[in-house]
């Protein structure tokens, strides 16, 4: 099986409406240029998700949510959820993100269940696994990972549509990335205990690398073997370099 590849941009906490105007040159740059082989996800903060969805949709961009509850509604202040996500337009929301997991004590069982409420409301999650440097240089990166995906992704996972990005934490926003090769490896490993869990269907997942994924390193990196495409931070927020990066597919 083909996938067809994605990246999605994480804007995390930066946006404002007037960053607006690189999603106009972002559309312009993917509508003047050659059309792309990768889906285009934008997951702005909450506040600019219905305008993200609104304005995107005719150059093909979807907007996403960097995070929601797992409940669909409720005394949950400050809180957003996945209905609250796909009634502004969102069709993609990220969930378990690192920056979520060590700032809010998000739990595997959280992320999981967020992930189901994703799945509920016509949302496809992008749940993010990733390894700290300790972990890593202990030798026990792909463990720490496999433990992550057996908790965090839901088990009817399989009669949907659901993303995994792996992010090695030690890698996000510090400019390193690991090697091809062992990002190849991390790969190959989450594709094998996908396949292990879902049978051939989870041939079928997408599963996106991030952390420091930048237009120098993008072409490699997506061009590694089970990398389906890429989660984004940094250098989402420029059109220019953002668009580079989808070129890179
Ligand atoms: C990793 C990534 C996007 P950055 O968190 O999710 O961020 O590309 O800035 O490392």
């Amino acid at each position: 099986t083909t996938i067809s590849p994605l990246i999605a941009g994480n804007w995390k906490m930066n946006g404002v409406s007037q960053s607006l105007d690189e999603l106009t040159e972002l559309a312009n740059l993917l509508t003047t240029g050659e059309a792309p082989r990768a889906v285009v996800v934008i997951c702005p903060p909450a506040t600019l998700v219905a305008a993200v969805a609104a304005q995107g949709a005719s150059s093909g961009i979807m907007a996403g949510g960097q995070d929601c509850h797992a409940n669909a509604s409720g005394a949950h202040t400050g809180d957003v959820s996945a209905y609250m996500l796909a009634d502004a337009g969102a069709q993609f929301v990220i969930v378990g993100h690192s920056e979520r997991r060590a700032d809010h004590g998000e739990t595997d069982d959280q992320v999981r269940l967020k992930a189901e409420a994703a799945i509920g409301a016509g949302l496809k999650p992008i749940i993010c696994v990733g390894e700290t440097e300790a972990q890593r240089d202990a030798g026990q990166a792909e463990s720490v990972v496999a433990a992550q995906l057996a908790a965090s992704i839901p088990d009817g996972a399989g009669q949907h549509e659901v993303i995994v990005a792996y992010e090695p934490i030690w890698a996000i926003g510090t400019g390193r990335t690991p090697s091809n090769d062992d990002i190849a490896q991390m790969h190959a490993s989450i594709r094998a205990r996908l396949v292990d869990r879902f049978g051939p269907r989870g041939n079928e997942f997408r599963i996106l690398y991030g952390g420091s994924l930048k237009p120098v390193n993008a072409r490699e990196i997506l061009a590694v073997e089970n990398v389906n495409g890429g989660l984004v931070g940094g250098a989402s927020l420029l059109a220019k370099d953002f668009y580079t990066i989808i070129s890179a597919v």
